[in-house]
């Protein structure tokens, strides 16, 4: 039994992979895909983007696809890079050059909260929101169930972790005392944007896990 995930990104693949594996489900991604041309992703929210890919995909498939569409957004930067997560430091940038750019920004503005250090010394630099829209496409009915789900957190000068990707080192979160990059896949899933998303995704689904 496999899902069809729109997804060129082999972070967000090994999180799908991990949630569905408890539902007896495997991951098929765009990479699976290679004759699939290029998405264009030119919605102005999440929840466009996301329906763009999983539509596109379903359609060239002929089978129901989802589709993730996710990103930071900073309270600083007046909640850049947002849709433009991805791409930030350039088309195709590395989640390094990303995380590089994003620092970048804040030190040139001078963001800073005005929050005590945390224990190894780095800083508190902005509040910010990880988001995540999920769109299931069924070409046989061209219909889409949709779920958002986020988390707050904390972008911070220097990062925590080597798990995760994308953001996730930069991403601390309070509540918890840890980076999202120090967390395991399991307790990723269980406080993330994308967890979130794919709870309320499988609640409109009628599917109960756990
Ligand atoms: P696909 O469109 O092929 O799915 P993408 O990487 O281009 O892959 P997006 O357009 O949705 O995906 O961009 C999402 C970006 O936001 C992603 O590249 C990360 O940098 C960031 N992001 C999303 N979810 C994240 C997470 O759980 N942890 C860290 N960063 C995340």
């Amino acid at each position: 039994d496999t899902v069809v995930v729109a997804t060129k990104n082999a972070g967000k693949v090994k999180e799908f992979a991990h949630a569905l594996q408890k539902l007896g489900k495997a991951v098929v991604s765009l990479h699976d895909y290679p004759s699939i041309p290029d998405i264009v992703e030119d919605g102005d929210t999440f929840a466009a983007n996301a329906r763009l890919k999983a539509k596109a995909t379903g359609d060239a498939l002929g089978v129901p696809a989802l589709a993730d569409d996710s990103g930071l957004c900073v309270d600083a930067l007046e909640g850049r890079p947002g849709v433009y997560s991805a791409r930030y430091a350039g088309e195709g940038a590395a989640d390094s050059a990303n995380n590089a750019k994003l620092l970048q920004e804040l030190s040139q503005i001078g963001a800073a909260l005005a929050e005590p250090e945390l224990s190894d010394g780095s800083k508190p630099l902005s509040r910010a929101q990880f988001v995540c829209a999920l769109a299931l496409y069924d070409p046989a009915t061209g219909e889409f169930i949709e779920a958002e789900g986020t988390v707050d957190g904390i972008i911070t000068d220097r990062p925590h972790g080597d798990g995760g990707f994308g953001y996730d080192p930069l991403f601390w979160l309070p509540q918890l005392g840890r980076g999202m990059a120090e967390l395991s896949k399991e307790e990723k899933g269980a406080i993330s944007h994308r967890g979130e998303a794919l709870k309320l995704l499988m609640t409109k689904l009628g599917i109960h896990n756990e």
